[in-house]
């Protein structure tokens, strides 16, 4: 797999910096192969909530389009470059089957509802629009992706509704350490009987040592030739549909130099 989707959409994000993950995707691409990258026309205005409780719901809901397209009709399967997380969702819809599994490493759930998120952005509803709840033309169809086909990884920061969600739901949660034992995470994903995979990577599931650019580091996060030896593991494990790498934003072009080179080894570690 090594074709990528460029995908600099900062609207998903509350940060204040939500514009860097703009830097962010163009300084991965100006490091991968030029003619191996494609790249997704993100509209300039921030877009409106049309009352729905997503901030900036309008352009968002015109890039998940834009990404779903691009990724049904690629011919190998993609790893899509943000931008915030949300570019996940266009991403798995493309995808999504009863045989497929969403590997989710992120330090954060994304597992708000546009009523229990406090900040209205997109990239911390992800994962709940993936399973099929949040605004139309955002949120996958019900049942495209189930909670039992869903594993979180090196996830240790949840709202309390994500973690009441995550326990009704009965959402499989690896801690950080899992990662230093790749069988283990391979189990788990087994255990969801998909036969396909999705993995997804926010920045933020690495120990804020290992990073800087990112915009909601989060104490004792993975190392990242724990989480080079997982991505590999799982790839000799199952068939990959198609990855997201995402939220990436370097405050400064000598901050993400010092970062690509981390970035660069997961990318090759997905491709
Ligand atoms: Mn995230």
């Amino acid at each position: 797999m090594a074709r990528f989707l460029i995908v600099p959409q900062w609207q998903g994000s509350s940060s204040a910096r939500a514009m860097q993950l703009v830097d962010g995707a163009e300084a991965i691409a100006g490091d991968l192969p030029r003619a191996a990258c494609t790249m997704i026309e993100v509209p300039a205005e921030a877009g409106e909530d049309l009352g729905t409780g997503v901030r900036r719901l309008s352009t968002l809901r015109r890039v998940r389009e834009l990404v779903e397209e691009a990724v049904r009709h690629a011919e190998e399967p993609l790893i899509v470059v943000g931008g915030d997380c949300g570019v996940a969702a266009g991403a798995v819809a493309a995808t999504a089957g009863d045989d497929l599994a969403v590997v989710w490493m992120d330090a954060h759930a994304d597992l708000n509802s546009p009523e229990s998120s406090l900040s209205g952005a997109f990239h911390g509803m992800v994962l709940r629009a993936i399973l099929g709840e949040g605004p139309e033309g955002l949120a996958l169809p019900a049942g495209a992706v189930t909670p039992a086909r869903v594993v979180l990884v090196g996830t240790r920061d949840l709202d309390p509704a994500e973690a009441a969600f995550v326990e009704e739901a009965g959402i499989r949660m690896l801690p950080t350490d899992a990662l230093d034992d790749p069988a283990q995470l391979v189990a788990a994903v087994a255990a969801t009987g998909a036969r396909r995979i999705h993995i997804h990577i926010d920045l933020d599931v690495l120990d804020p040592s290992a990073i800087t650019g990112i915009g909601f580091p989060v104490p004792f996060g993975a190392d990242p030739v724990a989480l080079v030896a997982a991505l590999r593991a799982l790839r000799e494990a199952f068939p990959v549909a198609g990855a997201t790498i995402t939220e990436f934003a370097p405050a400064s072009p000598a901050d993400a130099a010092s970062d690509l080179g981390t970035i660069l080894r997961l990318v090759g570690a997905l491709a």
